[in-house]
């Protein structure tokens, strides 16, 4: 496999097999026409990024019919609240132009003060941008590159802040897109992105952060380095407790920061902890591969006592599990979500069938698989009936 940034040649260091699209929800009449890739993973040395060798394209995963919405969770909203806020406070000059790449359906935008600051969403999922835009807030059903970004000619060097969330991993041609940062953030700019951090998913051993939509797991380490290598510089790295551990970046053109000193911690963490270099993905792999086995003896004893096991939440994330653990019917009966888009239809690749909320109330399990751990507090508080008959579980310790 070739490094995304770099193009010098890395070993894959593991195979999650045969893999469909993560959010490709499907219908029985089109099982037979499914897309399948190779999930492996690679680490380039030279700037410490996890990558994954194949994915399907762009547009295969984003378009008219993506079914994840910011909005399906409470405590995201919320989030997403607080991180406007953050914003807004630590930008100390005169915020008057502002993007989001990836701005889903405008959730984290709603919170900014339209009339005083020229907003735009970049949004390629027409669904979820037509939502965005109904509620208002300016949105260009576009992939941001390079090509679509030189288009807004009056507005290069214009852009004080540049935001993202949980986007950018999802973003193949890094390249591009800090050619397209380049042309539109004003000198005095920031472009501020928070993804789930490697760090966490080693700890956890959380390999379901693995998908197609995730090409690469970021770690302060990476973005140093990658960005070093475009004259911009990553002056802040700030941890969060989102999609089960993540990290905020903030980059700015090289030398109009001064980066903060608790960034030095975080880097001479990174490095005590190996997760600047390929030792901690060698151990990463045991622990899937020990995950995987374990994960599989627990169904088996649930099935020997004749349990129902349901799944809760139709995540992009399970669709790792249970394609990378052969985990079907023959194990969980059902998977509840509360996405319209998804009920009705089966899961990528195990074709579970995905049924409302609704129906797990009316038929609950005695052990549940929570596919969303990473919203277990929201989830918890919401499911007390069930946990007085049943018990969750999941891949990782919850
Ligand atoms: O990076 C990404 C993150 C931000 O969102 C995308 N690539 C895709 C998506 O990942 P995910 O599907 O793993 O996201 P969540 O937020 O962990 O799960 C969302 C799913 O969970 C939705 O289908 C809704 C469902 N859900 C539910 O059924 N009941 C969620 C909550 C909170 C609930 O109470
Ligand atoms: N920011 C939201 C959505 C994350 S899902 C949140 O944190 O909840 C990833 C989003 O990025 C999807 O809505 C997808 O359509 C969008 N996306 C993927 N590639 C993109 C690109 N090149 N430019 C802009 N958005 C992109």
């Amino acid at each position: 496999m070739i490094c995304k940034i770099t193009n010098k040649k890395i070993k894959p260091f593991m195979s999650f097999g045969k893999m469909p699209i993560a959010n490709g929800f499907i219908t029985k009449k089109d099982f037979k026409k499914e897309f399948f890739f190779k999930m492996e993973v690679g680490f380039s040395k030279k700037i410490s990024l996890f990558q994954l060798n194949e994915h399907p394209k762009p547009h295969q995963m984003f378009n008219k019919n993506y079914p994840f919405f910011t909005s399906s969770s409470k405590g995201m909203v919320n989030h997403f609240k607080k991180y406007s806020e953050w914003v807004k406070k630590n930008y100390k000059k005169d915020l008057k132009n502002l993007i989001e790449i990836g701005s889903n359906d405008g959730t984290f935008l709603k919170n900014f003060n339209k009339k005083k600051i020229n907003l735009i969403g970049f949004e390629p999922s027409k669904n979820v941008a037509q939502i965005s835009s109904k509620r208002g807030i300016k949105t260009i059903n576009k992939f941001f590159n390079y090509k679509n970004v030189k288009k807004l000619k009056n507005l290069k060097r214009k852009i004080n802040i540049i935001t993202a969330a949980n986007a950018i991993c999802h973003i193949p041609n890094l390249k591009d897109l800090i050619r397209g940062i380049d042309f539109l953030l004003a000198d005095d700019g920031l472009f501020i992105f928070e993804e789930p951090y490697l760090g966490s998913m080693f700890t956890k051993a959380s390999y379901d952060q693995i998908y197609d939509e995730h090409i690469f797991m970021f770690s302060a380490s990476s973005i140093k380095k990658i960005f070093d290598l475009f004259n911009f510089e990553l002056i802040n790295a700030i941890p969060q407790k989102t999609h089960g551990g993540s990290m905020r970046y903030v980059i700015c053109r090289k030398g109009s920061y001064k980066p903060k000193i608790s960034l030095k911690k975080i880097l001479r963490k990174e490095k005590k902890k190996n997760i600047d270099n390929i030792k901690s993905c060698l151990q990463f792999k045991k622990k899937c591969e020990i995950s995987k086995k374990k994960l599989i003896q627990k169904l088996e004893n649930f099935k020997k006592k004749n349990y129902k096991i349901a799944g809760y939440a139709a995540t992009s994330k399970s669709t790792t599990i249970l394609n990378y653990c052969n985990i079907g019917t023959d194990f969980i009966d059902f998977i509840s979500d509360t996405t319209k888009e998804k009920i009705g239809k089966f899961s990528p690749g195990m074709h579970i069938p995905i049924v409302s909320m609704k129906h797990f109330q009316k038929n609950l399990p005695d052990r549940a698989f929570l596919f969303a751990w990473n919203h277990k507090n929201e989830i918890f508080k919401k499911e007390k009936k069930f946990k007085k008959k049943g018990k969750w579980f999941a891949h990782i310790s919850i």
